[in-house]
């Protein structure tokens, strides 16, 4: 291991998380120039179904860096293995996309005493969690979650809206479509709209009854 400040045995995970166009990837890159400065040394990963960049992970602002795509996460355990030099910090893009074996991967990374950098959207176009980056949370020392702005009221943008045909896009549609400004946006959870979306019988119940009870109170006043 190299003599410098992140030389010690150590080891741990810190996740960034969000919508798109929360500057995810942006921010992995800032994480990750920081430790150029300080002689660290570290290798980026992504996993191969993104195809807007290929060998590189970028930020929207153009930035890019070079990394290695796996199929499987345990390719990352391969990876490390013919490199020369044991890399202190290891750096995963769109973890998302990964199958849930990189949950362990990213825990034994950490015990093994790397550092991991995970970036992953949080939720799908559904406003469902992606079941990967919930478990990486919840196994991660530190969660960065960001926000993007939501085009309709300038609140947080928490939730990405995919568009078809200029409409919001239906619950049915398949969850992995690879893309950007052409396919996606970003709302606040109010403005977000997932047309087909089953709702819990309860909490249906509970809107009827609530507005019911709310239109009475305002007559008896
Ligand atoms: P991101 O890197 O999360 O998007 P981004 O570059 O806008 O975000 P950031 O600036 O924060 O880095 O990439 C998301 C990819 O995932 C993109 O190709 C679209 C795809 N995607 C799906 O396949 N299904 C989904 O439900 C959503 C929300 C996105
Ligand atoms: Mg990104
Ligand atoms: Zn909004």
């Amino acid at each position: 291991m190299k003599n410098n400040a992140f030389g010690k045995e150590r080891g741990w995970i810190e996740l960034i998380c969000g919508p798109m166009f929360a500057g995810k990837s942006e921010e992995l890159l800032r994480k990750l120039k920081r430790l150029d400065y300080a002689d660290v040394v570290y290798k980026v990963f992504k996993p191969k179904i993104d195809t807007r960049t290929k060998n590189e992970i970028a930020s929207r602002d153009g930035r890019k860096m070079k990394s290695l795509e796996f199929d499987n996460p345990y390719e990352i355990f391969e990876r490390i293995l013919e490199l020369d030099i044991n890399p202190q910090v290891i750096a995963i893009d769109e973890a998302q996309f990964a199958d849930e074996s990189i949950v362990s991967v990213c825990e034994a990374l950490a015990e093994l005493g790397y550092i991991v950098y995970v970036s992953a959207l949080d939720r799908n176009f559904k406003n469902e969690p992606f079941m990967v980056t919930g478990k990486i949370a919840c196994i991660a020392e530190y969660v960065e979650k960001l926000t993007a702005i939501c085009t309709d009221c300038g609140a947080p943008g928490t939730v990405t809206q995919r568009i078809v045909n200029d409409k919001p896009s239906n619950y049915d549609e398949p969850v992995v479509q690879i893309g950007n400004y052409e396919k996606y946006t970003v709302k606040c959870r109010h403005h977000h709209k997932i047309p087909g979306k089953p709702t819990i019988d309860e909490v249906k119940k509970f809107k009827t009854d609530l507005k019911n009870h709310l239109k009475k109170k305002e007559t008896n006043t």
